[in-house]
This record gives structure tokens, C-alpha cells and sequence, in this order.
């Protein structure tokens, strides 16, 4: 990508700690200088992708342009870290695809779905039981756990605290 860009793709459940560990590891690279940008839902949904919605087909232009968005951030050098759900294999393939082998760390951030549901830190899963969300990742549309051929990295937000996930995270930083 040129520069020293790099782009950290954190994946998983709603809930299971994509945006916190990447806003810790954004303050921990801004203590050190390091220049960094950070996609996740509020500021990709919310406007360049405000007209998509939680289908296959939304979710895949979703990511796609994501993806291509990351791309440009890390070729200016920035340490670009995004976090979305990105829930199937195929759609972590598009986005190695777009930005390229390299440049790209594809971390699934693993929590249950129960665990999710436990912390529910936006009250999002007590609507999801309620009937009143549809397509909801995890109970009617489908998440894909990574296997141990997709290489992915691994951080366990049931196994281990805060602390110590963003220091797993950090160490994936070139
Ligand atoms: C999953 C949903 C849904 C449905 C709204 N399914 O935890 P949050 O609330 O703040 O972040 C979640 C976000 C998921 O969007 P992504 O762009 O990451 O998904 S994907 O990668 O699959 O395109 C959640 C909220 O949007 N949310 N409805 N039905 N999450």
C-alpha cells in the first residue's frame, strides 16, 4: 500500500468488544504518535453507507465499501482499524481481496453470543428479543465463526480483560 499504512479488521458479534478494543488501541497509538483512523458503524452507517441495511446483499456492499474506504486510508499511511461484523467468511475474503495480503490483520473478536447478549451494552439484544429487530447476526441471520485455515488472529473477550486484549491487538501494529 506504500507508506507504513496498515489496516487492522476487528470481526464479530454485536457486543463481543470490536469498537472498544479499537478505540483503546487507538488512544495507545495516539499516546505514541502514531496517526490512525477508525471505521466502525457510527461513522460508515451513519453516512457514506446510510442507504444499506442488514441483508445479504447490503451487508456484502457493506463491507465492499469498507474495504476499498481502508484501502485508500492505509496507501495515505494511516494505521486504519475497523470494526464490523463482517459475519461471513466470504465477506473477510472480499476485503483480503481489496486491500491485499499484506496490509491486512483480519482479527475475529470472539464472544458468544449469550455473553453478548449478557452485556447487551446498547440494550440492542433486549430489543432482538423482544421481535422487534429483524436479520439480527446470531439468531436469524447467520455468523460464521473463522477455522483454523482461514489464519485468522484470535482475541477472547470472555477469556481475557480489556488490558490485555488491546495489548494482543497492539502487537499486531508494524
Ligand atoms: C446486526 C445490527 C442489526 C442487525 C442494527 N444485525 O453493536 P452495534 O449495533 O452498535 O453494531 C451493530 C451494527 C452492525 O453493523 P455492521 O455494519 O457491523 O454489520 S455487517 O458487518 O454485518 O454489515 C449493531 C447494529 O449495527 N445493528 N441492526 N439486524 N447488527
Amino acid at each position: 500500500l506504500g507508506q507504513s499504512g496498515q489496516v487492522i479488521w476487528f470481526y464479530g458479534l454485536s457486543g463481543s468488544g470490536k469498537s472498544t478494543i479499537a478505540a483503546a488501541l487507538e488512544r495507545e497509538l495516539h499516546a505514541a504518535s502514531r496517526l490512525t483512523k477508525v471505521l466502525d458503524g457510527d461513522n460508515v452507517r451513519a453516512g457514506l453507507n446510510r442507504n444499506l441495511g442488514f441483508s445479504d446483499d447490503d451487508r456484502r456492499e457493506n463491507i465492499r465499501r469498507i474495504a476499498e474506504v481502508a484501502k485508500l486510508f492505509a496507501e495515505t499511511g494511516l494505521i486504519t482499524l475497523v470494526s464490523f461484523i463482517t459475519p461471513k467468511r466470504e465477506l473477510r475474503e472480499s476485503a483480503r481481496e481489496i486491500i491485499g495480503d499484506t496490509d491486512l490483520q483480519l482479527v475475529y473478536v470472539k464472544a458468544s453470543f449469550e455473553a453478548c447478549q449478557a452485556r447487551d451494552p446498547k440494550g440492542l439484544y433486549a430489543k432482538v428479543a423482544a421481535g422487534e429487530v429483524k436479520q439480527f447476526t446470531g439468531k436469524d441471520s447467520g455468523f460464521e465463526e473463522p477455522t483454523d485455515a482461514d489464519g485468522d488472529h484470535i482475541i477472547d473477550t470472555e477469556a481475557a480483560d480489556l488490558t490485555a486484549c488491546v495489548q494482543q491487538a497492539r502487537s499486531l501494529v508494524r
